[in-house]
């Protein structure tokens, strides 16, 4: 009843602020009817156009655009997030992608992972997709990535560790416009985009021309991505006689046995967290609307998108999100997505034990995808109750010292500056 109350204040708010963005409002009825009379059920062609403000004209179709983003989005959104394994691409049902593919479930599954998981071998098969005499602290680094998405922080915590600076493209969930005329097949984020030993280009970064430019070094899923950021950089520090981080292992028979186990639990925690943290991530920030809403807030004060962009994508994705969370709880038969959350934080930190990180004295690559896809939530309510009822807390704060702050050169924080103050005294407060 109270997540029903949420959402309608929502869409009260979105028609108010749609019908009334600068100026006086047209009567809510009357937007609601020209809403109703417009609706269609594409997001992506809306023409664009720049009628006079003020006039009631602009203000009926705004009204309308508004609700029909909202109605038709959260239609498209639906299929997208329900219909079958072959889902996708209408984006805000993102983060919502089904475990699938071979092989038991990671370790410490605190839920049951139905299909046997994400198949990670395939994902760590290579790890030379960037060449050896690449420097990435030199090249024009570029990650496509929607703000919230937990795959996307993966990528950008590797990037972070390795000072490698990098631009931003925040990809609207919706019509991914700023990758689908490049990458026509492949319409998910994190793709990261590598101009090998280019200076960046200063203001807005060039999307590769086709998925083929040759210019271009084009990385696509986080896990394959950070295999190769990390492979990559080890190398290159090898290369100059540095040390290799990570994985453990002394020399000679005993010493390349413990090297192998050490990569064995390091796949297995990979796969785990995207068969089973994710999963939970994704269930507790949508768990109410309330939350959902929080998720997709970033949104609203992003200047990439227009005002029908920023809120049909925002209700759309809320509704949409909370439906898939409702959905995810019970495949995988989730009592308290909370308690099930802080069980499973509480394997992970079992499982790093006695060591600082799961790699030992340096973070290996299940120690930055889970870090990423816990950054995904900062700030949030769940992060909260993350660092107070869970004992993820060292562990996190360990991470944060060794990753330190962002080498994205065009960040744009989430949410007003008084939300993101707010949001970061509380995280301090609680870890
Ligand atoms: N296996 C991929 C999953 C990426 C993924 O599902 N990304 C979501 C965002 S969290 C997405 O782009 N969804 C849009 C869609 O499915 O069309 C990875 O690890 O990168």
């Amino acid at each position: 009843m109270r997540d029903i109350r949420v959402l309608a204040s929502s869409l009260r708010r979105s028609l108010a602020a749609a019908a009334s963005p600068h100026a006086s409002s047209p009567p809510l009825p009357a937007a609601a009817q020209a809403a109703a009379a417009n609706i269609t059920l594409s997001l992506r062609q809306a023409p664009p156009h720049t009628p006079t403000q003020g006039s009631p004209s602009h203000h009926q179709s705004n009204a309308a655009k508004a609700a029909a983003a909202v109605i038709g989005g959260s239609l498209l959104l639906g299929y997208g997030a329900f219909s079958s394994s072959k889902r996708p691409h209408y984006g805000v049902a993102h983060c919502a992608e089904s475990a699938g593919g071979s092989g038991a479930a990671g370790g410490g599954a605190s839920i049951s992972v139905p299909g046997g998981g994400v198949d990670v071998d395939k994902f760590l098969k290579e790890d030379d997709l960037i060449a050896a005499d690449v420097s990435l602290q030199d090249s024009d680094v570029t990650i496509y990535q929607f703000e919230s998405c937990p795959f996307c922080r993966k990528v950008r915590i590797a990037l972070d560790y390795h000072n490698i600076p990098y631009n931003v493209v925040e990809v609207h969930p919706l019509a991914k416009k700023e990758i689908s005329s490049w990458s026509p097949d492949y319409k998910k984020v994190p793709i990261l985009v590598i101009r090998p030993n280019t200076p960046p280009s200063a203001s807005s970064p060039v999307p590769p021309s086709s998925p083929d430019d040759p210019s271009a070094i084009v990385l696509k899923d986080s896990k394959r991505i950070v295999h190769n950021l990390v492979a990559h950089e080890a190398r290159r520090r090898e290369s100059k006689g540095g040390l290799r981080g990570g994985g453990g292992g002394g020399s000679g028979k005993a010493g390349q046995k413990e090297s192998e186990a050490a990569k064995e639990e390091e796949k297995k925690w990979i796969k785990w967290s995207d068969d089973v943290l994710v999963q939970l991530i994704v269930m507790n920030i949508y768990r109410s609307l309330k939350e959902s809403a929080e998720t997709f807030d970033y949104l609203l004060t992003h200047p990439s998108f227009s005002f029908f962009e920023k809120w049909g994508a925002h209700l759309s994705g809320t509704l949409v999100m909370w439906l898939v969370s409702k959905s995810r709880k019970k495949k995988y038969k989730v009592d308290n997505e909370r308690e099930a959350l802080y069980g499973a934080l509480n394997e992970f930190v079992e499982a790093v034990g006695r060591r600082t990180f799961l790699g030992g004295e340096t973070p290996n690559e299940a120690d930055f995808n889970i870090f990423g896809i816990l950054k995904s939530i900062e700030g949030f309510r769940c992060e909260q109750d993350v660092f107070q009822n869970s004992k993820i807390g060292p562990w996190y704060q360990s991470m944060q010292r060794v990753v330190g702050g962002t080498r994205a050169r065009n960040i744009i924080a989430r949410g007003t500056k008084e939300k993101q103050q707010a949001a970061q005294t509380a995280t301090a407060a609680a870890a």
